[in-house]
């Protein structure tokens, strides 16, 4: 499909530098490790990779607290190692699409530095602050994600100033035109350098209600699909206020002009907002905001096949002028094998399922690095912690270390991602048999499945661009038909571990061979075997 860009219906790989290939032995990966496994990456078919933050930052949130917006930190490498890195993707045929943090800072920053000096220097309104109530007490109700208020109090300025996530991640004041304009101009630097996109972050908290009114708390039948956990009490409120404010839709604009000078750019936002569904579609509607937006909602603790029917429904019902960015996994959530994977017999036959669940939803697709693997979650002893969002709220959430460790490449010790004693997190062993060198061995490993269903798919035009329509009445099969004006495509799929037949709800010309799946049509029957499908030709 030649006339569609390369994003719309594009394939994602993302990557967590800390995590890829360590090639200097300090136990963390870094930019060169990356530029050296592009190969790699480009083999699996896709058409990007995302690179989580590897600029300058003192690490309390693992990059995303930016201390200099346009500096590589050493511990990934420098200017020179992004170059390099950019040149070999290209050659290669892989857009590099890289995380802006835009929303708020690390609190070495400079610019934060400066504002918290006094009440009126030059900066002093880049950051958002404000007066403690006449008891001293924070100045409303809202919640930080990463547990607590979410106002911190600086004694200097004698005033509270807002974090959304950690309090050394002070939230930028984005009513500020200088501020958007400083991150503009960050922006342009990355273009200038060859950036083909953009992953932000947090898009929609870019601004905040000037009021400062409380949040309400939750009702009685809210539709609150954003829960990242029952025991985080910034679930328990309705984010009327802290964001997604109307004044962003005009800076999404302002984004949107400056990659319109980059021809071939794009942007993807993420979106956590209580009504994750409309917002991704309200940002992406249009060319004049985001090009895609991705939400929480296949990455959630719910799942299995009415939760997916029922995000496929919403987003298809009056939403569908947006355009999505799917994913099970990233650094952030639980691995979907281990998350959908609770007492299956047959994970890879999971890993393979949901792969092609991914890969046949409408819009684009983002793989978190080691997912083509079926790797599940790894464990880590509490003593092993790094993630201070996991520290926070251990046992009953585990944090997000256990996505985050090390891409096993070898059954060696270490999984050969580090030259050096000691990763950064540890390498699970169970990660070691299912190490890339052992998968390429294997036909019909996860590895090799994956590779073959992505390049099967991307051939085909109506799962890359095409519309959807929904079947419904299909009970535990998800059924739908991808369509362009050349093709449609019959895609049905069991992501439970039990057979599944109903009446055909439509009829073939043929079944695909290619990616392999058993799913059939028998006696008018659609016949879908354990963590099978089946796709069609209408
Ligand atoms: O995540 C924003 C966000 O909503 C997450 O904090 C989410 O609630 C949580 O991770 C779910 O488990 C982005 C980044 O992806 C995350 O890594 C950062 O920690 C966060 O922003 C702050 O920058």
């Amino acid at each position: 499909n030649q006339s569609q860009p390369w994003w719309k219906g594009g394939i994602i790989y993302q990557i967590y530098p800390r995590s890829f290939l360590d090639t200097t032995g300090d136990g963390i990966g870094d930019l060169q490790g990356i530029t050296e496994r592009l190969s790699y990456v480009a083999s699996l078919g896709v058409d990007a990779i995302w690179l989580s933050p590897f600029f300058t930052s003192p690490m309390k949130d693992f990059g995303y607290d930016v201390s200099d917006y346009r500096g590589v930190d050493p511990i990934f490498g420098n200017l020179d190692d992004y170059r390099a890195l950019v040149a070999e993707a290209h050659r290669l045929g892989l857009k590099v699409i890289i995380d802006q943090v835009l929303s708020h800072t690390a609190d070495s920053h400079p610019w934060f530095a400066e504002s918290r000096t006094s009440r009126d220097n030059p900066k002093s309104d880049w950051y958002v602050w404000a007066d403690p109530k006449p008891d001293g007490n924070p100045p409303n109700n809202w919640l930080s994600i990463f547990g607590g208020s979410a106002w911190a109090w600086d004694s200097r300025r004698g005033q509270y100033y807002l974090h959304n996530f950690l309090t050394s991640q002070p939230d930028l004041n984005f009513h500020n035109p200088e501020v958007r304009q400083a991150q503009l101009d960050n922006m342009r630097f990355w273009l200038d350098l060859g950036a083909d996109g953009f992953r932000l972050d947090t898009v929609n908290f870019y601004y905040h209600s000037q009021g400062l009114e409380n949040n309400p708390a939750v009702r009685e039948g809210d539709s609150k699909t954003f829960v990242a956990n029952s025991i985080n009490p910034y679930t328990y409120q309705r984010h009327v206020y802290d964001l997604s404010q109307p004044e962003n839709l005009a800076f999404l604009g302002e984004l949107r002009s400056l990659m319109d000078e980059y021809p071939d750019t794009t942007l993807v936002g993420e979106i956590g907002d209580d009504n994750p569904l409309q917002r991704m579609a309200e940002y992406t509607q249009g060319n004049k905001r985001l090009h895609m937006a991705y939400s929480f909602d296949l990455l959630s603790d719910r799942q299995g096949p009415e939760w997916v029917r029922d995000v496929v429904r919403r987003f298809q019902n009056g939403l569908a002028g947006g355009w999505p960015c799917w994913a099970l996994s990233n650094h952030d959530v639980v691995r979907v094998v281990s998350r959908w994977g609770q007492g299956v017999d047959d994970p890879k036959a999971l890993a393979r399922i949901l792969m092609a669940l991914l890969l046949s939803l409408r819009g684009s697709v983002s793989i978190y690095q080691g997912e083509e693997l079926g790797l599940p979650e790894a464990e880590v002893p509490f003593e092993a912690l790094q993630d201070p969002y996991g520290i926070e709220f251990w046992p009953e959430f585990k944090g997000r270390d256990g996505c985050r460790t090390p891409m096993p490449w070898t059954a060696d010790q270490n999984g050969g991602f580090t030259s050096g004693s000691t990763p950064w997190l540890p390498v699970d062993r169970r990660h070691l048999e299912m190490a890339v060198a052992v998968q390429e061995e294997d036909s019909e490993s996860t590895l090799n499945q994956v590779r073959r269903l992505i390049r099967w798919r991307q051939q085909q035009p109506a799962l890359v661009g095409g519309d959807l329509s929904l079947i419904e009445d299909t009970g535990d099969a998800l059924c739908w038909v991808r369509r362009t004006e050349d093709q449609a495509i019959f895609v049905a799929l069991n992501v439970t571990g039990t057979e599944l037949r109903l009446p055909a709800p439509v009829s073939i010309r043929r079944a695909f061979g290619e990616p392999g799946f058993q799913g059939r049509i028998e006696d008018g029957d659609l016949v879908l075997p354990p963590y099978q499908a089946l796709f069609g030709e209408l």
